[in-house]
């Protein structure tokens, strides 16, 4: 019985420590969306780290991305932040419905 708790509580630290090392360091950066471009054209995080998208226009952005697997549908009105976290390794591409010139391109590394 004891041996089998132990077990248990062992696997539960495991578990935990897998969970820590995929999200515990995750890393939050912020994209703005000023004079109808995202701040940079490119980005690179690792796999669990968050991006906030802020709406720093007086016009309406609606960010999305098509990539399969990390689709995003942001509509947002001037001043609105959205906070998106990337679970997926690989290229997410970015854009804006609204301005098709807008496009952010997110390097997720695993
Ligand atoms: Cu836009």
């Amino acid at each position: 019985m004891l041996r089998s708790r132990r077990g248990a509580a062992l696997t539960l630290v495991t578990l935990g420590a897998v969970l820590v090392h995929a999200y515990g360091a995750a890393a939050d950066f912020t994209i703005v969306q000023k004079n109808k471009q995202f701040s940079v054209p490119k980005i690179t995080i690792k796999l669990g780290d968050r991006i906030t998208f802020v709406n720093g226009d007086g016009v309406n952005h609606h960010v999305f991305s098509d990539t399969k697997g990390a689709e995003i549908d942001l509509l947002q009105r001037p001043g609105r932040s959205d906070t998106v976290r990337f679970t997926q390794p690989g290229t997410v591409e970015i854009e804006c419905a609204v301005h098709p010139d807008m496009r952010l391109e997110v390097q997720v590394r695993p």
